[in-house]
């Protein structure tokens, strides 16, 4: 996922949220002694004109605790903060996406 910025100013990813999962946070994943470890985000900032890319091994979402169980070809809906307003994103669930990272240092 992509987010651009055409703005001229810094724009800030503050919260994520969605009605399908009881826990939604931002991470990036960063090496640590050549370990990639994930570390919690309070905010994501967007520069003027420029983009962030979420993508495993970067900055990603973590969605946790679905309220429903999930399967490929379903869709959530996932609500983006920004500083400059709310945007409502549809998102394609798919099979085998992703990463597989242990959470338990959380
Ligand atoms: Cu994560």
């Amino acid at each position: 996922m992509t987010i651009s910025n055409a703005a001229d100013k810094d724009d800030v990813l503050m919260s994520v949220s969605s009605s399908d999962f009881n826990m939604v946070e931002m991470h990036k994943t960063e090496m640590v002694d050549g370990v990639g470890r994930m570390i919690l985000q309070e905010r994501i900032v967007v520069p003027a004109g420029g983009q962030v890319v979420l993508k495993p091994g970067s900055y990603h979402l973590m969605l946790m605790k679905a309220q429903r169980p999930l399967k490929a070809g379903d869709s959530i809906m996932v609500e983006l903060s920004f500083e400059s307003g709310k945007q409502t994103i549809e998102m394609p669930v798919r099979k085998g996406e992703g990463m597989m990272m242990d959470h338990s240092h959380h």
